[in-house]
């Protein structure tokens, strides 16, 4: 534990859904649910508008309507998503060495790493200039945890939502921890803390109370002892720079044993996601995949496959997960799965070609089950139906006459348009046929900028592309490694 709160923990309120209603003016301030949007889809994130009614990341979106029919149903723009958060980690790196990303939207900061005096002010007002430069780089907001342990700045930020900032003073913890639903701490899941609720233990101060032996007892070893400690606020994991690391990997504990082999697939693709999600956050690539499967009985083996050079590709890193699990005999039951990259490497030229390539794809992919990739892309209402293009809700799209703007909607052979730009009033909807040939599909248009940049994509090709501010950035970044 530190003296001082120098562990700094960003994380971007309503990510995907905040991305699209700066770039939908017309959703502003309204609902928005972005994620699967076929039948057998899941909830990525849905803006605080839409939280009011209940709906919630990794629910299944036909529930997520039931409860808020009227928000805006969206799929996921990947690539708007990780320029955002480019731009965000960018930011991060400016401020210390040590910046260890977790997902697109979320960092640990090593503030006292990066020479900022460990006092409670200092670092309070670096939190403050780092909310204000996200908002003016990116338009958007992150709330900010500022504590001694990472742990404690991970619950400050959250305690800070929305947009705000939150310091635990070291020495506080432990009453600031006390009241708190022992559910506060991580690893503590529904299984968890159902055993410590028949045990009478419901808040922090009550597991600290309850003594590190009687946890054991309930939780066994490894688990009972680490959660003694965090309740006592002790962490003191370091802020590791994923730049420096060799292998990046998730896991899950699952709280029933999986015993039914689609459902374990489905878990490894999930995972391989996230594991290059992380990756691509960290700008890295690596060759050797690796899973990890933990058996009913405790029995933990991993498997590994190393490819013939670095990949951040998920089509690629669920394929080598997915061949994996198929040498490892499941059948009697599975508590926990682990997939993993290593041999990390920086992004090479070839890398940053091939993933653009494959990029269009993976987002056409991912559009029809977003949160839930394993599944087969969404049944559009028309499906069977053959048609010439798929007009995915909340994808750009430009119209010869009409300009830019996104898919509302479509069924029964029409699309109905908005035609708005992320920094235009609210704007009209217009339908058309799906196979009208004025209208083609588009590209994300930056957040901010303006009118003269209307007819610049947000993305392109970060080495080809003539240098805009964001890309010479990237560039030096790609150049530095
Ligand atoms: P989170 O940071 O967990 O959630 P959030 O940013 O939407 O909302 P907040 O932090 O304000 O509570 O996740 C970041 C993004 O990751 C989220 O916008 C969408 C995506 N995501 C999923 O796709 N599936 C999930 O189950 C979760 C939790 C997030
Ligand atoms: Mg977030
Ligand atoms: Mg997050």
């Amino acid at each position: 534990m530190r003296r001082a709160p120098t562990i700094l923990h960003l994380d971007m309120d309503a990510f995907y859904a905040a991305a699209e209603q700066a770039a939908k003016p017309s959703l502003r301030g309204k609902p928005v649910v972005v994620g699967g949007i076929g039948p057998r889809g899941v909830v990525a994130t849905a803006s605080y508008e839409a939280r009011v009614f209940g709906v919630r990341s990794a629910m299944p979106t036909a529930q997520a309507r039931r409860l808020c029919p009227n928000a805006a149903y969206l799929s996921p723009r990947f690539t708007l998503y990780r320029q955002v958060s480019d731009t965000v980690m960018e930011l991060l790196r400016a401020l210390s060495p040590l910046v260890e990303p977790l997902s697109l939207d979320e960092a640990f900061v090593d503030l006292e790493a990066g020479g900022v005096p460990a006092e409670t002010a200092a670092v309070r007002a670096v939190g403050e200039q780092l909310r204000r430069d996200i908002k003016a780089a990116t338009g958007l907001t992150g709330s900010v945890g500022l504590a001694g342990a990472k742990m404690l700045a991970k619950i400050a930020s959250e305690a800070a939502k929305p947009d705000g900032l939150v310091v635990i003073e070291p020495g506080t913890e432990r009453e600031l921890l006390g009241p708190m639903p022992v559910r506060t701490l991580p690893g503590v899941g529904p299984a968890t803390a159902e055993t410590l609720r028949r045990a009478g233990i419901h808040t922090v101060a009550e597991t600290a109370e309850a003594g590190e032996a009687e946890l054991v007892r309930l939780l066994g070893k490894a688990h009972g002892t680490g959660l003694y400690a965090m309740a006592l606020g002790q962490d003191d994991r370091p802020v590791v720079a994923e730049r420096d690391a060799k292998s990046v990997s998730v896991e899950d504990t699952f709280e029933v044993d999986l015993t039914d082999r689609t459902r374990v697939r489905n878990e490894v693709l999930r995972l391989a996601d996230r594991c290059v999600g992380r990756l691509r956050a960290a700008g890295r690539s690596g060759r050797t995949v690796v899973i990890k499967v933990r058996n009913y009985d405790f029995s933990t083996l991993t498997r590994s496959e190393t490819l013939r050079g670095p990949t951040d590709d998920p089509a690629v890193v669920r394929e080598a997960a997915v061949r994996l699990l198929e040498t490892v005999d499941t059948t009697g039951g599975v508590r926990l799965l682990g997939v993993g990259v290593t041999g990390l490497a920086g992004f090479t030229q070839e890398d940053l070609f091939a993933q653009l390539a494959t990029e269009r794809e993976a987002e056409e992919q991912a559009a029809g089950g977003a949160a839930e990739p394993a599944e087969e892309a969404a049944g559009e209402p028309e499906a069977g139906v053959e048609l010439p293009r798929r007009w995915h809700p909340g994808l750009d799209v430009v119209h010869e006459e009409f300009g830019a703007g996104w898919v509302q909607g479509s069924g029964l052979g029409r699309v109905t348009v908005r035609f708005e730009t992320p920094w235009s009033a609210p704007g009209r909807v217009r339908t058309f046929t799906v196979d009208d040939p004025a209208l083609r599909p588009g590209e994300p248009l930056p957040l901010l900028g303006g009118p003269d940049q209307s007819s610049a994509p947000a993305i392109r090709p970060k080495s080809v592309s003539p240098a805009g501010e964001a890309e010479s950035e990237a560039g030096e970044e790609i150049s530095r490694r």
